[in-house]
């Protein structure tokens, strides 16, 4: 129970999450009359309320008003296949991103694979090479795994010297949440009774790319599934139909999409992926190579660039947060430049590796300031402020960015992106 003369304002502005129990807060559009059912929006007259609606649809669509909620593509200019595609995540809600929303990346298009001509072998070192079809495939039992999948290359403008002005999720939505389903690994590496010396697995898509990347065998064995289904439906072809790998808090690229081969070696095989990209340069001249593990991260979505309050008061601070290595233990938001922090409510449940809501009320007083979050995971890791980020791995890493993120606010409730360090 709060009592009457409890403080519930934290710090900054930030407010316990009781407060919208306390004051029961009222945002209607009117003050009720005496004769509230004549005060709505035109009373009972609107156009929908008076003809019969449309019919059924076979596959449901958005409401045409929400047409602006769609992923913000960048193809490459030269060959259109190869580009990534970005998540609105400033404009949605909860964990879990819908299948259309998904964030895409294509080393050379989307393959329109038909089901039935698609195969998986498994073969190198193991005692049985298998060859598997889709039908023999939904025949093994499967499992569920709610998880994110972020690009390792995921808000890498943010290494730039000036902070960029664009949409929380056209700048860090390289990465969706989803409940893939499919088939535990491990299930069929045993099957085809994995051998000596096998340490590693490549594997390899039937895209046009044949994209391939090395993955430690341990990783493969532990909580890697082949998924088929993608939130309750098939895969959608942008996102590996029929058949792809989940490696659960790894780097995007490790999630092989079409998949149609698993060689067990010994080594890795030092292909482009795992070189040329996906390392990192580091101060020394050294790069660092196979940081196969998304680090804890978190972002603000609303509010957030290019929204606006429109008068200071009372607001939801609304946001995501996630970690390779395991469940999200706290959030802290700081609305004062991150001189003072509260820690924020996580929505329930908090699943290992999957995005995580989190939420806090907060009382705008009109004035300029900076709202930023910082994430917490189970290995009791911290999100790095940029400053420290940069400080351990210079600028020049390009992939891996994952420092506290900065809302500036003015005092006329504009916010943009600002370094504050
Ligand atoms: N076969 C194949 N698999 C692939 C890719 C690809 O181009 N071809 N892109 C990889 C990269 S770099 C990432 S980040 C993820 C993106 O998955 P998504 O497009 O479903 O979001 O898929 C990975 N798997
Ligand atoms: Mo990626």
């Amino acid at each position: 129970m709060i009592k009457q003369n409890d403080k519930i304002s934290i710090t900054g502005g930030l407010l316990d999450r009781r407060v919208f129990l306390k004051k029961g807060l009222v945002f209607s559009v009117a003050t009720l009359s005496s004769d509230p059912l004549h005060a709505t929006r035109d009373d009972a007259r609107l156009p929908w309320m008076k003809t019969p609606g449309a019919t059924f649809s076979n596959y449901g669509q958005p409401s045409t008003y929400e047409q602006d909620v769609i992923r913000w593509t960048m193809a490459n200019s030269m060959a259109g296949g190869n580009g990534v595609s970005w998540t609105p995540l400033h404009k949605m809600e909860g964990t879990i991103t819908p299948n259309g929303l998904h964030f895409e990346r294509h080393h050379n298009g989307v393959p329109q694979i038909e089901p039935e001509r698609h195969q998986l072998l498994i073969h190198g070192a193991v005692e049985k090479p298998l060859i598997f079809d889709m039908v023999a495939l939904l025949r093994y039992p499967m499992t569920s795994c709610f998880t994110f999948i972020e690009c390792g290359g995921n808000s890498n403008a943010a290494w730039r010297d000036e902070p960029i002005q664009v949409a929380a999720g056209y700048f860090h939505g390289m990465a969706s949440c989803s409940e893939w389903t499919g088939i535990p690994l491990s299930i069929l590496l045993n099957e085809a009774k994995i051998k000596e010396p096998a340490k590693w697995v490549i594997a390899e898509g039937a895209d046009a790319a044949m994209m391939s990347i090395s993955i430690p065998l341990d990783k493969m064995l532990d909580d890697c599934i082949l998924a088929v289904y993608q939130n309750g439906e098939r895969i959608r072809p942008e996102n590996g139909y029929p058949l792809r790998l989940i490696v659960p808090g790894w780097e995007g690229v490790l999630n092989v999409k079409w998949l149609r081969r698993l060689h067990l070696t010994n080594r890795p095989s030092m292909t482009r992926n795992e070189t040329a990209k996906y390392t990192e340069l580091l101060p020394s001249g050294k790069a660092r190579q196979f940081t196969f593990v998304m680090e804890a991260k978190s972002l603000i979505t609303s509010p957030s660039v290019g929204q606006k309050l429109e008068n200071p008061g009372l607001y939801q601070i609304s946001g995501l947060a996630w970690s390779g290595r395991g469940r999200i233990t706290k959030v802290e938001v700081s609305a004062d430049a991150g001189r003072t922090w509260a820690e924020a409510e996580l929505q329930q449940p908090v699943l290992s590796k999957c995005f995580t809501r989190f939420r806090i009320p907060w009382q705008w007083d009109g004035k300029g300031t900076v709202l930023k979050s910082r994430a917490v995971d189970e290995t009791g890791y911290i999100q790095p402020e940029r400053s420290a980020l940069i400080a351990a791995r210079g600028k020049y890493g390009y992939f891996h960015y994952n420092a506290i993120v900065s809302w500036g606010i003015s005092n006329q409730g504009e916010i943009s992106h600002v370094y504050t360090e």
